[in-house]
């Protein structure tokens, strides 16, 4: 501090007299290059509480009281006054590029640091593993550097300004709005803070300054190192080794020679090649991902080590071939989604215990990809995706979103858009994972992305690239800046088209598809079968992993951040919270419950669409029964059967239930074989359906023994119509005509209307059905009239717009009630949501048993990954707590169900068919005049619905809607279900 070597502090500061918040040229000052060598040992980590002060702008004074903020951690989310807000395309303030507004929070974070005295004639560097938007770093109140791309580390070189054996006052400055804010535009929530651990390290002065590895499916391993003394020159006789897998690797000779022998290298060069070749390389793919341990060491010329850098490595190619993505020479399905870091207490502050639950939660289901939306994710995101097997397109941090057009171009950005792709692929190269690299999103297209992919593809020839924004003249558009055709929320009808047209050019891949707000993912299988089916398809990356509802206490509406752990569970906030989504801070600026749309609650609940998913990768499949019995299908890329284990089950309608173990073929991928029927179907018994339960034969790194991995069903035998008589018996209606039964509060009545889903409301749906009144239908008996103990009730249904009729008979039967409807909708309802009956029951009927589709909710557009089988579930676990409360908890495919109390009574509903069903605490109105679950209050009895029709849930809150063969027609729907006391 009193070093008289190292001058005082500046009496102007220059960092701020820069005001590098508005200088959109200034990506960095002082801020080391970009690197892949590693963490080190020698660290000194600077995590946990440090003093900090949040000011009104970047510029205003310091000075006022110090209080403490947590690092890592984002300063929206420990009790400032500076809270979250959510915006998707929209900037949260009104200034133009560069420009950011003058209200700007600003956080300094200041802390001592007793810099270790054994680092005396070391070289010291500061890392700070991510700060939004702008960061600035003094060290005794001496500038030491500036940084922008707020999902990157940022290192500098202390070793001028701190003393080993000293203290030093490390300051950090993180100003929030900033020229880079606005390329940092995606859709989540805005924070302000240090998000990513800090820390101080040390190496000699002679370093590896990078580490390049490929490594080739063939087994060829090129290790290119760059080395650099602080002192300038490098000391004569350096050298390298290495070792991989404890086999030693030697300096490549033939490249010094070569360099040598150049002219044009300079003595200064500092690079060096380790090259081996693998016999017998065991390959890196998403399904096998064999890693080796790879050692690189910087060798003084008296042989002791300057330096190390160790990584794990993965053996694999990439290549784009005409219109395929091959990995290994594979075509390969990307059943990919878009991953944010995320967590619902800390924002973007993410553990690596949370990052591994994450991809657990994703190979277990099914998939095998993640697109890092919509920037460079934690660094031990790749360490993961490597170890358990997930292909990676790693993601720039550029969105330029609100003004895309005018960035695109804008020579000022030029350094930005390089400097941030650039980044992100020095860091990230080494990583097996990590199959193409994307220059952004949404940030329209201009000649800065041409210039970021110009650097990637001399930088890095080994990996495709892709960007979705590039495409100006459609799919087929050959623009330098994508290797694949990448839309967003394409129809599959375009991208059917397109692969049938003869003009495609490129790899189709979405890049976000199947928008998974609230209830969603409608048509996902069909997508797949259309994309297994198709050359020229490869799969695509839903939209989105999370849910990004923030816990919030009700009582004060603040976050509750790090503390909150325990009060949510099973995808629900405890009382007195609820999952914050956009204005619930109070924000003017927001959109709304569009942050809650992820395969996944806040915390990691899967939502029943992953079950869909799971089922429609499933790597081993009926593919169709025959005389010669069931015909299996392995349909993984690279592996065989032997991690999997299966059992046989066979569901008949009368209950009986039996089980087999199963002996799995040994399949390589692609073939097919048929095994015998494991059982003799009995005779009787009705509709048959057998089904293999596919699990984890042996612990994977991913799951253990015994989880589940598909469930795959065939049909054996069809339903046989049963007849049900007539009785003598009274049927009881009221004045009305409504069904008096002493199980139902409510009599069954017709119902056209749900709950608005978050796709019904925003794509207009919703409204319509408001328009036509069928959210407040009003029904008129007209007459209602008996003969000879049936009881038949004529009733109208008057709308804003038209006249629906329904027709009522009820017919004693033995021990309750058959019920014969038919509802004709006039041709203006060209798209209701439902067709069919609701009623109320009595409270205690608890549990819901069912012979359907289950035991997950399910809909008509999204019911592949429900077999068909006997169910069981408590009622309160049949729905599904969307964030914003809207239609849920169904089941499709149901022939009949009971609804009981502990003590068996209750009552049993038989089916005319299989229907959609649901049983809930609510009714569609609870639910539609609910923002958050805390303001439902459960009905005491169940809400029934027994649907003849009910409509596709589609994923029109942002993508194609369902298919027209969900939707609900006008005309003339007919149903029938017989109700009987248990
Ligand atoms: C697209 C975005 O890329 C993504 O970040 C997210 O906003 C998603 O849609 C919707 O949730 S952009 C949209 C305007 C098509």
């Amino acid at each position: 501090m009193n070093d008289p070597s190292v001058p005082g502090p500046p009496a102007v500061d220059p960092l701020i007299a820069l005001r590098p918040w508005e200088a959109p040229e200034v990506t960095s000052w002082g801020r080391l290059p970009m690197n892949a060598v590693g963490r080190r040992s020698g660290v000194l980590p600077l995590d946990g509480d440090w003093r900090f002060q949040l000011l009104s702008a970047p510029d205003a004074p310091v000075g006022g009281a110090w209080t403490t903020a947590q690092v890592p951690g984002a300063w929206t989310l420990q009790g400032t006054s500076d809270l979250p807000q959510y915006t998707n395309v929209a900037m949260p303030f009104a200034e133009f590029p560069p420009h950011s507004p003058a209200a700007n929070p600003t956080g300094v974070y200041e802390r001592e640091v007793d810099v270790p005295a054994d680092w005396a004639g070391r070289r010291i560097v500061l890392q700070v593993g991510a700060a939004e938007s702008v960061l600035l770093v003094h060290v005794d109140g001496r500038p030491a550097g500036i940084s922008k791309d707020s999902h990157l580390a940022a290192e500098f070189d202390l070793t001028a300004l701190v003393r080993p054996g000293a203290r030093a006052t490390v300051r950090l400055t993180v100003v929030k709005w900033s020229d880079a804010s606005h390329l940092e535009d995606q859709d989540q929530w805005w924070h302000g803070g240090i998000t990513r651990s800090v820390l101080l390290y040390a190496t000699d002065p002679l370093h590896l300054a990078d580490v390049t590895v490929r490594a080739a499916y063939s087994g060829e391993l090129r290790v290119d190192c760059l080395v650099r003394d602080t002192g300038g020159a490098l000391p004569e006789g350096w050298y390298l080794t290495g070792d991989l897998d404890g086999q030693p690797l030697a300096q490549d000779a033939e490249f010094d020679r070569a360099n040598a022998e150049d002219e044009r290298v300079s003595d200064f060069l500092g690079e060096a090649r380790l090259l081996a070749g693998v016999a017998d390389v065991r390959t890196w793919n998403a399904e096998t991902p064999e890693l080796y341990g790879l050692t690189v060491r910087l060798h003084r010329r008296d042989g002791t080590v300057a330096d190390t850098s160790r990584h794990r490595i993965g053996f694999r190619d990439v290549e784009v071939v005409g219109r395929d993505l091959l990995v290994n020479g594979e075509r390969v399905f990307i059943r990919g989604v878009n991953r944010h870091d995320f967590h619902p207490l800390t924002g973007r502050t993410v553990s690596y215990e949370d990052m591994r639950a994450d991809l657990v939660l994703l190979k277990r289901f099914g998939f095998n990809a993640v697109r890092t939306a919509h920037y460079p994710n934690d660094p031990a995101l790749y360490d993961l995706a490597d170890e358990l097997g997930l292909y990676v397109v790693d993601e720039a941090d550029i969105e330029s979103h609100d003004h895309a057009h005018e960035i695109a171009d804008d020579p000022r950005y030029l350094n930005a858009f390089v400097d941030r792709v650039s980044r992100m692929a020095l860091r990230d190269k080494n990583h097996p994972s990590v199959i193409v690299w994307s220059l952004g999103n949404e940030s329209d297209y201009g000649a800065n992305h041409d210039a970021a992919a110009g650097w990637l593809r001399r930088h890095d020839p080994t990996r495709p690239l892709q960007y979705e924004g590039a495409a100006k003249l459609g799919w087929a558009d050959p623009d330098v800046a994508s290797d694949i055709a990448c839309p967003m929320y394409a129809s599959l009808e375009d991208c059917l088209a397109h692969a049938l047209s003869g003009k495609q050019t490129k790899p189709l891949i979405q890049c976000e598809y199947s928008h998974a707000m609230g209830n969603s993912n409608g048509t996902l299988a069909d997508h797949w079968a259309a994309i297994e089916a198709t050359p020229g398809l490869q799969g695509g990356f839903i939209w989105e992993f999370w849910d990004h509802g923030i816990l919030q206490r009700v009582s004060d509406g603040r976050p509750v951040g790090r503390g909150g752990a325990g009060l949510y569970d099973n995808g629900v906030a405890a009382p007195g919270h609820r999952w914050a989504y956009g204005g619930d801070f109070g924000e003017s600026i927001h959109d709304g419950a569009f942050i809650a749309d992820g395969v996944v609650f806040p915390d990691r609940t899967p939502k029943p669409a992953m079950y869909e998913h799971r089922e429609i990768s499933a790597p081993l499949r009926i593919e169709c029964f025959r005389h010669e019995g069931i015909v299996l299908g392995n349909h993984q890329h690279f592996r065989g059967l032997d991690w999997l284990a299966g059992e046989w089950r066979l569901d008949l309608a009368d209950g009986t239930t039996l089980t087999a173990p199963a002996v799995l073929p040994n399949l390589c991928p692609g073939e097919t074989a048929a095994v015998p029927l494991p059982f003799e179907v009995p005779r009787d018994g009705g509709e048959a359906w057998l089904t293999l339960r596919v699990t984890v034969a042996e612990d994977q790194p991913w799951a253990p023994r015994g989880t589940v991995v598909c469930v795959p069903q065939v049909r054996l035998r069809g339903p046989a119509v049963a007849e049900v008589p007539p009785v003598e018996g009274r049927i009881e209606v009221d004045g009305e005509g409504l069904l008096v039964h002493p199980l139902l509060t409510a009599a069954p009545t017709l119902s056209l209307w749900r709950a608005p889903t978050d796709n019904d409301e925003l794509g207009g749906m919703a409204r319509r059905w408001r328009s036509w009144g069928l959210d407040t239908l009003v029904r008129k008996a007209l007459s209602v009239s008996e003969d000879s103990g049936r009881v038949t009730v004529e009733a109208e249904y008057a709308g804003t717009t038209g006249v629906v009729r329904h027709r009522q008979v009820l017919t004693p039967v033995e021990g309750g009630v058959r019920v014969e409807e038919e509802a004709e909708l006039p041709e203006a309802f060209d798209d209701v949501a439902r067709v069919g009956t609701v009623f109320e029951t009595v409270a205690g009927l608890d549990l819901l048993d069912w012979f359907g589709q289950g035991p997950w909710e399910s809909y008509p557009d999204r019911s592949a990954g429900a077999p068909v089988g006997h169910h069981s579930v408590p009622v309160e676990e049949l729905f599904t707590p969307y964030l914003r409360p809207q239609e849920s908890g169904g089941r499709h495919g149901v022939r009949r169900f009971t609804l009981s109390a502990p003590d068996a009574t209750g009552l049993a509903v038989a089916l005319d068919e299989p229907r959609q069903i649901s049983v809930t605490r609510y009714h569609a109105e609870d639910l539609a005049s609910a923002g958050h679950h805390d303001e439902l209050v459960p009905r005491p009895g169940c809400v029934v619905h027994i649907d003849a029709a009910h409509r596709g849930l589609g994923t029109a809150s942002c993508g194609p809607d369902t298919s027209p063969s969900y939707l609900v027609a006008p005309g003339v729907h007919r149903w029938s279900w017989t109700l009987r006391a248990l």
